[in-house]
């Protein structure tokens, strides 16, 4: 018996060694990293470094998830109507095809009109056929990727901290942020981050797996601060205020390298970058923040409008719920804390909000104002890269001998309101022209939009994003939705055609660099037989490609593999401190990899590689204020400067509005919701995968978390059923109740699978003609998006590309009976 080892490819991209356990009976077992002798373990077990990549639970379910029962293994065409589950019938490969083909040549034909492909494709070969529509925008961290691009420069040439610089940090401040549950190599850091006495204090908004493991506190400084969802921005607008106020900012890295922090601030720039938009440089320009939108203004503005010092305090303590000593003693640690790190990987529930790219925002202000910013040891944490070192190594060429057109870019978050209303939520005007600059097509009156094609790539749009009930609404009027799937996911259930692909672990070997683990090097090494007729996504491709004749290179990808590590190298600033050399061939892929381990003195903090007035913004510095946002006027709010925003649907609504007698924010519909809901990642998922995996399901099962007040005062007992519902929708969910959610917040894990169930609910929104009523079914499957509005938030530009998502800390209702509307 011998072991294959390999990785796990999934979307929470850490990227965890999988060993397979090859008897000759096939694949006996799966375990991980960590399952090493135990005699002389000790000395591995508990070193920093080389970190051990251990697998979860769902890397150990492997196997349960890739031969769960609802695994496809033929091709499905739907029979039925859009939706229906049970009227998919399965046909040939050569059926399919014919059926895809017919599909392209329907938007084909259309586009001789319209000059564009009338498709949305994501993974198929449609942007070699012609233009076609693509959603931007990220889930993850759009919000971030926004605050980053107006406070920083370019996503693309910015990383901030990376996880293991927490060991040289006199604080850490895990913000949002549950790693013990979504990024499994950071823990490791904290926990040895924690033996060494650093102090930790955790910004949740409930008691978290994280908090739990590592939260110690600092001073007076409780370890575990719990702000009500979505009003982060207002603790961190108290904190700069009082930092700002007992002169423990540091003014001389403001006034050196930041922009907007002062009134009038003026700056000349020396930047190296151009307009994303017009493309002109940004050297020479002069710059001058308006006047009331400075920083400090934005301080003593909440200094006037709540009387002082005490009042901001109180002000705070107020939006958040948090005591207001709490917040004072809680910025005075953070400030003389210096280096203070706020690990923050993928800026958490609190980004993933309407109001996150100020929130993220506030977080890069607190940093600049403090310093910390470019300290080894402060800063923000990276979303990705843990070390920051890489291997160079070549990309695989293209099998395609075309070129792909530049797509269309519509938001994510408003590809419904494309189908429903001819643009994904800018005004007609800005669709029009932003669609000319970038693809040189006048699409008049708004965009069309047919069919959908979830092609080969990771994704179930029709779960994953806010207002699925509106998205069946949309939904059906399409012409067609084509999904290449492994299993009946909603976006396949949603589906005409449903064509069956492999796994990574069924798919060959290659060299793969999805990773938290910059300086380690990953095999994929998928030996298992595929399922069924199921065949890997690029063949799929080929096959409809082949269809309109588009040219395509034979590669051989075992040499190609070869080749790729032969020209490979090691960072040479990695290979002068540890004169390293890469394995060979056979032993890298044998071993399914290699690591190259990086210690805490040796970890690069990349943002302080830029000196005063060479960042990449517009400016040259590090804003408080975006002139060149300004000037676009496409953020969420209009506001061009760090501060705190309100959500519309969140806290302070819920306090301000008791009309008659009912407490709660009162909604368009004329409803009261008293509750906040969040919706965390899950320990049992990856996102919406593993959602079918029924021994994960048992582990952990999907239940409403709610605080034993709010229980209490609804008369829901431990396990019972229950509806949670909004304006947008209604779900069924079981009740467990915890202390471990705040009274006036609960959580529902984000990423099972929606389903639509008998009884009615009466939603109301917009779907392009003004907000009405909808019947609506109630989601039995708990889906947390059922419940969420498709707002946009971040920066609404495709030239810049960072929309983020809401996916939480808006206000909802919970009852043991569904709700009855009236008529
Ligand atoms: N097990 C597992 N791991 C995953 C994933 C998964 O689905 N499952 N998904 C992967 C992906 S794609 C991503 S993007 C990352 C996401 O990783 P994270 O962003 O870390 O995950 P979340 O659970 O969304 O948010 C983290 C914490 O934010 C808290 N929170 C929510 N709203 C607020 C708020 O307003 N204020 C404060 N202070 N806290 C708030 C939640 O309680 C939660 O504990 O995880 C990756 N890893
Ligand atoms: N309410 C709420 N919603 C959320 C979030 C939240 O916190 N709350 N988080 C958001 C975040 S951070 C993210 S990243 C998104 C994720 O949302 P998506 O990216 O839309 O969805 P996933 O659930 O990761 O998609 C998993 C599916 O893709 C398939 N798949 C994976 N790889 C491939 C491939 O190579 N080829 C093919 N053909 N199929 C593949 C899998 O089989 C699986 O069925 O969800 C977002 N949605
Ligand atoms: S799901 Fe993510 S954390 Fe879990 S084993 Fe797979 S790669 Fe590792
Ligand atoms: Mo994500």
């Amino acid at each position: 018996m011998d072991n294959i080892c390999t990785m796990h490819k999934m979307h929470c991209c850490t990227t965890c060694r999988l060993k397979l356990w090859d008897t000759e009976e096939g694949i006996s077992k799966i375990t991980s990293d960590g399952d090493i002798s135990r005699r002389n373990a000790d000395e591995y077990d508990s070193g920093l470094y080389p970190m051990q990549r251990r697998a979860c639970m769902k890397g150990y379910s492997e196997l349960y998830h890739m031969y769960s029962p609802d695994r496809i293994h033929h091709p499905l065409k739907q029979t039925g109507s859009r939706g229906d589950r049970w009227g998919f019938c399965p046909i040939s490969w050569d059926e399919a095809i014919d059926q895809y083909e017919s599909y392209y040549e329907s938007s084909l034909e259309k586009s001789r009109k319209l000059g564009y492909l009338p498709v949305l494709d994501i993974g198929g070969i449609g942007s070699f056929l012609g233009t076609t529509l693509r959603p931007f925008g990220a889930s993850s961290c759009g919000n971030v990727d926004a605050a980053i691009t107006a406070a920083l420069g370019k996503r693309c040439r910015i990383n901030a901290s990376r996880p293991m610089d927490m060991m040289n940090s006199n604080y850490i401040i895990l913000w949002s942020s549950n790693p013990c549950v979504t990024v499994f190599p950071i823990p490791y850091v904290i926990r040895k981050a924690r033996e060494k006495g650093i102090p930790i204090t955790v910004v949740d908004c409930r008691y978290t797996e994280s908090a739990g493991a590592f939260a110690t506190g600092k001073n007076k400084v409780p370890p575990l601060i719990c702000p009500y969802p979505a009003t982060d921005g207002a603790l961190m607008a108290a904190m700069s205020y009082v930092i700002y106020k007992r002169n423990l900012h540091d003014n001389e890295f403001i006034k050196t390298n930041c922009f907007g922090f002062y009134p009038n601030d003026t700056v000349t720039s020396r930047s190296g970058e151009t307009d994303p938009v017009t493309g002109e440089a940004y050297y020479g320009k002069t710059y001058r923040v308006p006047e009331g939108e400075s920083f400090e203004e934005y301080l003593l503005g909440l200094e006037k409008e709540h009387n002082g010092y005490h009042g901001v305090l109180e002000w705070a303590a107020r939006t958040t719920g948090v005591d207001a000593e709490v917040i004072e003693n809680f910025a005075i640690e953070y400030a003389i804390s210096s280096p203070a790190f706020i690990m923050s990987r993928f800026h958490g529930g609190a980004q993933r909000t309407y109001n996150g790219f100020y929130y993220s925002w506030m977080m890069i202000a607190l940093c600049a104002m403090t310093g910390n910013l470019q300290k080894q040891g402060g800063g923000f944490g990276e979303m990705r890269g843990d070390d920051g070192y890489t291997i160079d190594l070549p990309p695989l060429p293209s099998e395609w001998d075309e070129k792909e057109k530049q797509p269309i870019l519509v938001s994510q978050y408003g590809i419904d309101q494309v189908i429903l209303t001819g643009t994904d939520g800018r005004s007609m005007g800005q669709l029009r022209e932003d669609v000319l600059k970038m693809n040189g097509i006048d699409i008049g009156e708004g965009l069309c939009l047919d069919g959908i094609i979830k092609g080969a790539a990771n994704g179930n749009p029709f779960n994953q994003l806010a207002n699925i009930n509106k998205r069946r609404l949309a939904w059906q009027k399409l012409d067609y939705v084509v999904t290449y799937e492994r299993h009946m996911t909603a976006t396949a259930v949603w589906s005409d055609l449903v064509l069956p692909v492999t796994f990574p672990l069924e798919n060959g070997k290659k060299f793969d660099r999805n990773s938290a683990y910059d300086s380690d090097i990953h095999v994929l090494n998928g030996v298992l037989k595929p399922v069924g007729e199921g065949i890997p996504d690029p063949e799929v491709n080929r096959m409809i490609g082949r269809r309109f004749n588009l040219k395509q290179r034979c590669l051989d990808y075992g040499a190609l593999m070869k080749m790729q590590w032969d020209k490979a190298s090691l960072d040479p600033v990695y290979q002068k401190m540890h004169s390293a050399l890469l394995p060979d061939f056979e032993t890298v892929v044998k071993n399914g990899g290699a690591s190259f381990p990086v210690t805490p003195e040796e970890v690069p903090v990349s943002l302080m590689e830029y000196a005063p007035g060479t960042f990449p913004t517009e400016t040259g510095k590090i804003n408080f204020y975006s002139p060149f946002l300004a000037c676009r006027d496409r953020t969420s709010h209009k506001i061009n400067h760090a501060c705190y925003v309100p959500l519309p649907d969140g806290r302070e609504s819920i306090q301000t509005s008791k009309g008659s007698g009912e407490r709660g924010m009162r909604s368009p519909s004329g409803r009261y919701y008293p509750l906040q809901f969040i919706t965390p990642h899950a320990p049992n998922r990856a996102n919406s995968d593993y959602g079918n995996t029924h021994i994960l399901k048992e582990l952990h099962p999907h239940m409403l978390q709610i605080h034993p007040e709010d229980a209490d005062a609804r008369n829901i007992h431990e396990n019972d059923l229950v509806y949670v519902y909004t304006d947008f929708g209604c779900i069924r969910i079981r009740a467990h109740i915890t202390r471990s959610q705040l009274p006036g917040v609960i959580a529902i894990e984000q990423g099972t699978w929606y389903e639509a169930g008998d009884e009615q609910y009466k939603a109301y929104f917009d779907t392009g003609e003004g907000a009405s009523y909808h019947l609506t079914p109630v989601d039995y499957g708990g889906c947390a998006n059922t419940l969420l509005e498709d707002v946009k938030p971040g920066i609404f530009d495709p030239f810049i590309d960072c929309m983020g998502f809401h996916a939480g800390g808006s206000a909802c209702e919970v009852s043991r009976t569904l709700p009855d509307w009236g008529d």
